[in-house]
């Protein structure tokens, strides 16, 4: 069961919006800017912020791709470890400013190992973070520059990220787990 939309259609439209400026604001412009996209919902969400971006400066950033699974380390703990994929990017980052793009943030961990791989590929002039909804948990120190929403949720419950990419319909929503 559905228990609370935190966001239609519109809201995410404007959310992405809102963040598109955001960016450009803080990188005074779209010349260095790298938008990388964390699968799966991280890639249509770093995609539309690269057309908004677009529509703003006449201009589209590339947009790359991390692939980072999680897994079970049942042995000696229950939390999940991320592993990076091999993964490409469009151009090199030494001296960009790029901006990582995922749907939740939650504990961090998935972060911590994207920063791994990014610094293992090149020297960005910055790491910015950019996500659709922030969680909360953090069990990192890891925080997001740019957030659509910030939801307070329980650790049972779940927020459903729902896009017409991957899912055929927009919206965001809080269900039990
Ligand atoms: P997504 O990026 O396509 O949304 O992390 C891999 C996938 O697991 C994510 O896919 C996400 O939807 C889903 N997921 C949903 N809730 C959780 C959660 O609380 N923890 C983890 N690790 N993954 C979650
Ligand atoms: P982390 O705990 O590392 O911050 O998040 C792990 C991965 O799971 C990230 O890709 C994050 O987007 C996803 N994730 C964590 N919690 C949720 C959630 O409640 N909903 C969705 N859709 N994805 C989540
Ligand atoms: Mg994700």
């Amino acid at each position: 069961i559905d228990k609370t939309v935190l966001m239609d259609a519109s809201g995410i439209r404007r959310a992405l919006t809102r963040i598109s400026h955001e960016i450009l604001e803080k990188n005074k412009g779209m010349e260095d800017i790298v938008l990388v996209g964390i699968r799966t919902r991280g890639v249509p969400i770093a995609e539309r912020i690269a057309k908004s971006i677009e529509s703003i400066e006449g201009k589209r950033p590339p947009v790359g791709i991390l692939d980072i699974t999680l897994y079970r380390d049942d042995l000696s703990t229950l939390s999940y470890q991320p592993i990076v994929h091999p993964t490409e990017l469009p151009v090199d980052i030494t001296g960009k400013h790029v901006v990582l793009v995922d749907d939740v943030l939650y504990t961090g961990r998935t972060i911590r190992a994207a920063l791994d791989a990014l610094i293992d590929m090149g020297r960005p002039k910055s790491i910015q973070l950019a996500v659709l909804i922030d969680r909360g948990h953090r069990e990192l120190p890891i925080r997001a520059d740019y957030v659509g929403k910030n939801v307070p949720t329980s650790s049972h419950e779940l927020v459903s990220v729902q896009l017409n990419a991957t899912d055929g319909l927009e919206k965001v929503v809080i269900r039990e787990r």
